[in-house]
């Protein structure tokens, strides 16, 4: 687990990334995409979007990025005690949305690069470190899920 001092640098951090959630949050799907090609078949919906412009222009992206780093904030805040708000999470994601342990590696990844570009200043080593822990403790989480649902991600 986190120590005290490391769910306050977390949640210091997502405090400075909250108010402008979309931005992140729309940067973060783009970034998956270009980085990751294949998680974009993971999506119906934004499967046709080609170009970066394209994804740029899609108000349906800045929604759902909105709505990933809502979920992860809700988790945050929690400080590992999240087990409420990961069941449902790590149920939708393996058996409907079908999202392999891998793929929640690299949009982990996307966010701390996000934010280590977009807060710069806020966002030091010991805050970095803090998050990426914070971070992994739910990947492992969803994987133990996971396990528990028979998925294989
Ligand atoms: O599952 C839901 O609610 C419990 C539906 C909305 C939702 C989705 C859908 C939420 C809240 C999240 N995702 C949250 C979330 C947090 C982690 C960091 N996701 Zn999610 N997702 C949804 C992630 C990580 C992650 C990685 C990848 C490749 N996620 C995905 C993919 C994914 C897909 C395909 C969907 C459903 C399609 C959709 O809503 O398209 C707009």
């Amino acid at each position: 687990g986190l120590t005290d001092q490391e769910w306050q640098k977390v949640l210091d951090i997502w405090g400075k990334v909250e108010p402008d959630l979309p931005a992140h949050g729309q940067e973060v799907i783009i970034r998956l995409f270009q980085n990751h090609p294949e998680t974009q078949d993971k999506f119906d919906k934004f499967k046709n979007l080609k170009s970066v412009d394209e994804m740029r222009n899609s108000e349906e992206i800045k929604k759902h990025g909105t709505t990933v780093l809502t979920a992860l904030g809700k988790i945050l805040k929690q400080k590992g005690n999240h087990e409420a708000e990961l069941t449902p999470l790590a149920q939708s994601h393996a058996n409907k949305h079908k999202i392999p342990v891998k793929y929640l590696e690299f949009i982990c990844e996307i966010i701390v690069g996000v934010m280590a570009e977009n807060q710069a200043a806020a966002f030091g080593p010991d805050s970095q470190a803090a998050m990426r822990k914070a971070l992994e403790l739910f990947r492992n989480d969803m994987a133990s899920k996971y396990k528990e649902l028979g998925f294989q991600g």
